[in-house]
Order: C-alpha cells, then sequence, then structure tokens
C-alpha cells in the first residue's frame, strides 16, 4: 500500500523547518566584498609605522546577523616584558583566551568592561590562566600591580573581520548580500561605523582616516617619542 503524507504532518514539518531557518543566521558565504584604506592620524600627521595598523581592525556585521563560531583552539595574549602582547586581539564570541605570563615577576589580568568583567588573580611565570569571552563587546584588560600595562580584547559576533596590513589597506570577502554595518576602529580612536549595502560585486571605500586621539599608554612608547617644540628660548 503506497504510504500517503498527511497534509497536517506535512504542514507541521515545514513549521518546523521555517522555525529552524529563522532561528538561525544564515551560515552562508557571498560574493561581496569590500576593500579600502585606513589612514592613522597623530597630531596632524599620517602614522606610517606598521605597528599601528595591527591594533585596528575592520568589521562587517550583516543586518540580519551572522553565523559566528567561537574559536577551536584557545588564543594567546602573552604578558612579556611588562607588557601584554599582542596590545589588541580579536575574537569570535565564545572563544577562550590563555593570559601566559613570562616574566620572572608577578602580574595580574582583570577587566571591569561591561558583559565581560573578570579577575584571573595574581601569578607568577606560568602557563598562564584562561578566560572565555562569551558577549560581544569591547574588554579592557589590565593588570592591577602595573598601571601601564593595557590591552584590548574585541569580541565579535561576526565572522567577517580583517586587521589591516602594514599600510592600513584591508579587504573583507565572502560577505553576504544585504545590508550591514562595517566598522573601522582602533584601540586609540573613535571607531568609525558606515553603514553598507552588499552585493555580488567588489565595494572600494576608499580611503578612511581615523584621528588617534588617545595617547599610548607606557613608558617605552613615550621614551622614543620625540620632544614638542614650543618655540626658541
Ligand atoms: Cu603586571
Amino acid at each position: 500500500m503506497p504510504q500517503t503524507l498527511n497534509p497536517a504532518t506535512l504542514l507541521i514539518a515545514l513549521f518546523v523547518l521555517a522555525g529552524l531557518l529563522v532561528a538561525q543566521p544564515a551560515r552562508a558565504q557571498g560574493a561581496g566584498s569590500i576593500s579600502g584604506q585606513l589612514i592613522l592620524i597623530e597630531d596632524g600627521a599620517a602614522l606610517k609605522d606598521p605597528d599601528e595598523f595591527r591594533q585596528a581592525v575592520v568589521y562587517f556585521e550583516p543586518g540580519a546577523g551572522a553565523f559566528v563560531e567561537a574559536t577551536a583552539e584557545p588564543l594567546i595574549m602573552t604578558t612579556r616584558r611588562r607588557q601584554f602582547e599582542p596590545r589588541v586581539l580579536v575574537v569570535t564570541a565564545g572563544t577562550e583566551v590563555i593570559f601566559p605570563n613570562e616574566d620572572p615577576i608577578l602580574h595580574n589580568v582583570f577587566s571591569t568592561s561591561a558583559n565581560n568583567a573578570f579577575d584571573l588573580g595574581l601569578y607568577g611565570r606560568s602557563e598562564g590562566k584562561i578566560h572565555r569571552f562569551d558577549q560581544p563587546g569591547l574588554v579592557r584588560v589590565f593588570c592591577n600591580v602595573h598601571p601601564a600595562m593595557s590591552a584590548h580584547i574585541v569580541v565579535l559576533d561576526t565572522p567577517h573581520f580583517v586587521v589591516p596590513d602594514g599600510d592600513g589597506r584591508f579587504t573583507l570577502s565572502g560577505l553576504p548580500p544585504g545590508p550591514g554595518r562595517l566598522t573601522l576602529w582602533h584601540e586609540r580612536a573613535e571607531p568609525m561605523q558606515l553603514e553598507q549595502t552588499i552585493a555580488d560585486r567588489r565595494i572600494d571605500i576608499g580611503i578612511t582616516e581615523l584621528q588617534l586621539t588617545v595617547r599610548q599608554l607606557g613608558q617605552q612608547r613615550e621614551r622614543v617619542r620625540r620632544p614638542v617644540r614650543r618655540g626658541r628660548y
């Protein structure tokens, strides 16, 4: 006897399927891309230091949401020579970060940032302690022994992010079609946000300038900074 599908069962199955599709943002990759160049301005001049661009990130958040997966292996932020290294770490939500201490002195790692506050306590040279960053947002990281130590962990709910190259150039590809928001972020600047609608083509947004208004913490950088001339005396 041929099996017939009850229309009611079929309807329920369709509803369940639709529910699954709506419940989770699409994992789909598109053919759209955005590229451009970031220029960092400090005291009226463009910085040429490739290191500065490593403290930046460009990311795209699709308006429809994005499927985001935690990195399988924990990422690493080390305390070395009384500094956090790297000073900026970009992770997707749910990713674990290990904080090894490579110095022969005690360090602490803590943050009071909203939704991501933590305190790993005081510890000496070791493999370090671990913390999982579940909530998207900006996490400012400090050591309560050394006030000059600071770092940022940028926790994203989008997989579409890139750190610019040494010239500030960046390309985000595989973007899904539709509206969304592009953010250009640097640890010492107000972030720049641009609404962008992605289609299956390349978009070049050209040059974007970020004004670095926040001074670098830490003495190492102050030592190499040239004194400002205030006239002849
Ligand atoms: Cu410290």
